[in-house]
């Protein structure tokens, strides 16, 4: 994180407004679980309920969030369990270079395995020591401090182990593959060299 600076282009929101697409889902414990799927060594899917969640290794993240329309907000603390955590529980097939996150209602982002174990990025259950409001993903939310709001779902369900990209939800709809804020990564059409 670069303390006390905003990307460029980036305005910072006041307080911490709510921003996604699509409606809030509802949290049914006894319904929900985490999954890891796709090319894992095993070739099993591994899920767990969130008790076993919460049971899990937990890390502090400082963070800022910046929306890819413009917004930052700043100075967040987030808790919850190192994302790479999934690699040792889930140990992924040889040659997986990609995940999509999957959340409620079929919201997915793509992401390099290099940004999903990085050190920073994490499945968090509390923010500023409470637990996540249910507008900003509770019960479990992906924050990848370093890239773009828009590679952390809310209400994060799932993670595909990838062997090719794949591009997630706002990725097909014109936002681009990699996200990095600090290189100005908005728009798809800046992928092949454009401005
Ligand atoms: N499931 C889900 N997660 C989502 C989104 C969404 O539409 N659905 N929007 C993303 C985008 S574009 C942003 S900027 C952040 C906003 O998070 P916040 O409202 O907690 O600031 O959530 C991200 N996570
Ligand atoms: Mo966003």
């Amino acid at each position: 994180m670069k303390e006390g600076m905003l990307p460029p282009g980036q305005r910072l929101a006041k307080g911490w407004p709510v921003s996604h697409y699509g409606p809030v889902p509802r949290f049914r414990p006894d319904r929900w679980n985490l999954q890891v799927f796709g090319a894992t060594a095993s070739g099993q899917t591994h899920s767990w309920t969130f008790d076993e969640v919460a049971i899990m290794p937990k890390i502090t993240v400082h963070a800022d969030l910046h929306c890819a329309s413009g917004t930052s907000t700043t100075g967040h603390t987030f808790f919850g369990v190192p994302a790479r955590t999934l690699l040792d529980l889930a140990p992924p097939a040889a040659g997986v270079s990609h995940v999509m996150a999957w959340a409620e209602y079929g919201y997915s982002a793509n992401l390099r395995l290099s940004d999903f174990i990085a050190d920073t990025t994490v499945m968090a259950t509390h923010h500023d020591d409470e637990a996540l409001t249910v507008e900003h993903g509770f019960p479990l939310r992906l924050v990848v401090p370093h890239l773009f709001g828009y590679k952390g779902p809310k209400w994060l369900r799932g993670i595909e182990y990838m062997t090719q990209d794949r591009r997630g939800f706002w990725e097909e709809r014109g936002y681009h593959n990699i996200a990095d804020p600090w290189a100005g990564q908005r728009h798809s059409y800046q992928e092949d060299g454009g401005p």
